[in-house]
């Protein structure tokens, strides 16, 4: 038992969860903490040009390794910056733990400097959203954050700290715990036996078996699970939007995703399916549209989520089942009818319209025109990104066409806005991805317009040396809204289009490496060159305006 500074105390306290890295900006509040770092090899600050960065960045570090993100913010404004991130977090079900450290409680509530009601901010988009009013009462109020954001559904949160409580003091140390101390690090949770029962008999009757793999499959490493499910009753595969690497894409039952910008093969296997079993997937507004355009009113529904509050709210279902997708999903397969055979009718017609959506892609090898239209892309990206590559997706309507076009074989390769939707996030997010798995290649893919909302954080991406490739597709324009005034609003268009610098240029003055692409045949060549040089690298790629419609449902809307 001794008195340690109470900054050192939250250092030990997150070195306990182990935490490597703390994104942020310095700031006078959080000094006392910061400066606790000085001289450590276990745990660094990998200080950002801008807080949204660091939000961003923490995002995609926890996503990429599982491991909680923790920020570290100063007062006011510098916490504030933060916001947008921790909504993508909110959205994307990541543990990012968000400490702001705040004015003194002097100045709280009476509008001094920088004071603002933090903890209401940050409320409704977080799991938990607390201040601290006593100093040896810091490391419980971690101790719940990370409890809440590492248990069940995960999630942000924030934990706010008013500096009066850190400078000068102390905290004792055997206030510090393990995790396994204070929240469940192992086990899996389980799904009602009898439930489990049910939708294995249903499923074992099922003619026309589909499986939607939600964002649960990741999250609960049930890969292998869903594809052996899959395997064992002829399912179509097929990953919920956004979700693309929850299944291995080369699977021969593979269709596709369904939604906006998924594939219109998978969602006529959705909605020709009598039986679908939605394994960790909310079954949301993407996948479905919240209505019967994709998911047919007859197709009976047996949907697990670790969080009861998602069972059947999106649609009515047959059978719901409260659980873990990899325990629940062994369940399942230890409970199917031995006597199930196989389904060849039903198996020929997944693998019909995967050959059909296969052909449909294949037709963009001869795409022509200058600048190259942008879905001419992505049959070289196809070809040149590594199977282990990390993809991050800003928004945009040239980088979203990536949810029909690329290709994932591994969880944990694909990450996307999410259904935050926030531009601007894409360079951000994948320069995380690459901190937390800097053993896998890492790209990230935006527009014009998204890059500049964050491009100043090519500086962070030189200082720490994050080899991360940007590819920006250029068409000069913010595409997506101008696409809504072409068509929408008779062509009235206002502050759609864009001027730029030469991205590669700009890389370069950074002190990063730039590459501008006009030929399609140079894609390749290029992105395999720019990822073996293990250096930040930008590479532009001038590309028309293109407004492609939103893919057909079967329901016709
Ligand atoms: C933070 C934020 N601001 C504005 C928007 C609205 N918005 C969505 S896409 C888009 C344009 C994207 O332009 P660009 O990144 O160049 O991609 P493009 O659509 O041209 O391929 C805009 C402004 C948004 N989604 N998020
Ligand atoms: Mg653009």
């Amino acid at each position: 038992m001794a008195a340690i500074k109470a900054g050192l105390a939250i250092i030990e306290a997150l070195r306990a969860e182990g935490v490597e890295y703390i994104f942020g900006v310095c700031g006078t509040t959080t000094n006392s903490i910061v400066t606790e770092l000085h001289g450590r090899n276990d745990i660094h600050f990998l200080d950002t040009r801008h807080e949204e960065g660091a939000a961003f960045m923490a995002y995609g570090y926890t996503r990429a390794c599982r491991k909680p993100a923790v920020c570290l913010t100063t007062s006011g404004p510098a916490t504030i910056n933060l916001a947008t991130g921790i909504a993508l977090a909110y959205k994307g079900r990541a543990p990012v733990i968000a400490i702001g450290g705040d004015v003194a409680t002097d100045y709280l509530d009476r509008d001094g400097a920088q004071a603002f009601d933090l903890v209401n901010l940050f409320r409704p988009i977080t799991y938990l959203s607390r201040q601290a009013y006593k100093t040896e009462r810091i490391p419980e109020l971690l101790r719940d954050a990370f409890r809440t954001a590492m248990s069940g559904k995960r999630g942000p949160v924030f934990v706010d700290i008013p500096r009066d409580l850190m400078d000068n003091q102390t905290i004792d140390d055997s206030l510090i715990y393990p995790p396994s101390a204070y929240r469940a690090v192992e086990g899996r949770m389980q799904g009602d036996r009898q439930a489990v029962r049910r939708a294995a008999a249903l499923l074992s009757r099922a003619e026309r078996p589909v499986l939607i793999a939600g964002g649960g499959v990741i999250d609960g490493d049930a890969t292998a699970e869903a594809v052996a499910l899959a395997e064992r009753l002829d399912m179509a595969l097929i990953p919920a939007y956004g979700h693309n690497d929850a299944v291995p894409n080369s699977h021969r039952l593979y269709i596709g995703i369904p939604g906006n910008r998924g594939a219109p093969e998978a969602m006529e296997a959705i909605h020709r399916a009598d039986v679908i079993l939605a394994l960790g997937s909310k079954l949301s507004q993407h996948s479905t549209h919240w209505n019967n355009a994709v998911i047919n009113p007859r197709t009976r529904i047996i949907q697990v989520d670790i969080d009861p509050h998602e069972v059947g709210r999106n649609h009515p279902v047959e059978v719901g089942i409260v659980g873990d997708a990899k325990a629940v999903a062994e369940q399942l397969l230890e409970s199917l009818d031995a006597s199930r055979g196989s389904n060849p009718a039903w198996r020929a017609e997944i693998e019909a319209l995967a050959k059909k959506r296969k052909a449909r892609l294949e037709q963009e090898h001869s795409l022509e025109g200058d600048p190259m239209m942008p879905q001419r892309v992505y049959p070289e990206l196809r070809k040149a990104l590594p199977r282990d590559c990390m993809v991050t997706l800003d928004a945009g309507v040239a980088p979203g066409l990536t949810y029909d076009r690329l290709s994932f074989e591994l969880p944990g390769t694909f990450f996307n806005y999410s259904g935050h939707g926030g531009l601007g996030m894409g360079y951000g997010v994948g320069l995380g991805t690459k901190v937390g798995r800097p053993d896998r290649p890492a790209v990230s893919i935006q527009g014009d317009g998204g890059f500049l909302y964050t491009s100043q954080e090519l500086n962070t991406a030189v200082r720490h040396r994050i080899p991360l490739v940007a590819i920006v597709l250029n068409n000069s324009c913010h595409g997506a809204e101008k696409a809504q005034q072409k068509r929408n609003f008779a062509e009235r268009y206002v502050g759609v289009d864009l001027v730029n610098p030469r991205f590669d240029r700009l890389a370069e003055v950074y002190g990063a490496r730039g590459f501008y692409v006009t030929r399609p045949r140079d894609i390749a060549e290029t992105v395999t060159a720019a990822l073996a040089l293990d250096v930040p690298s930008v590479i532009e790629i001038p590309v028309a305006e293109h407004f492609p419609l939103p893919a057909k449902t079967p329901a016709g809307h």
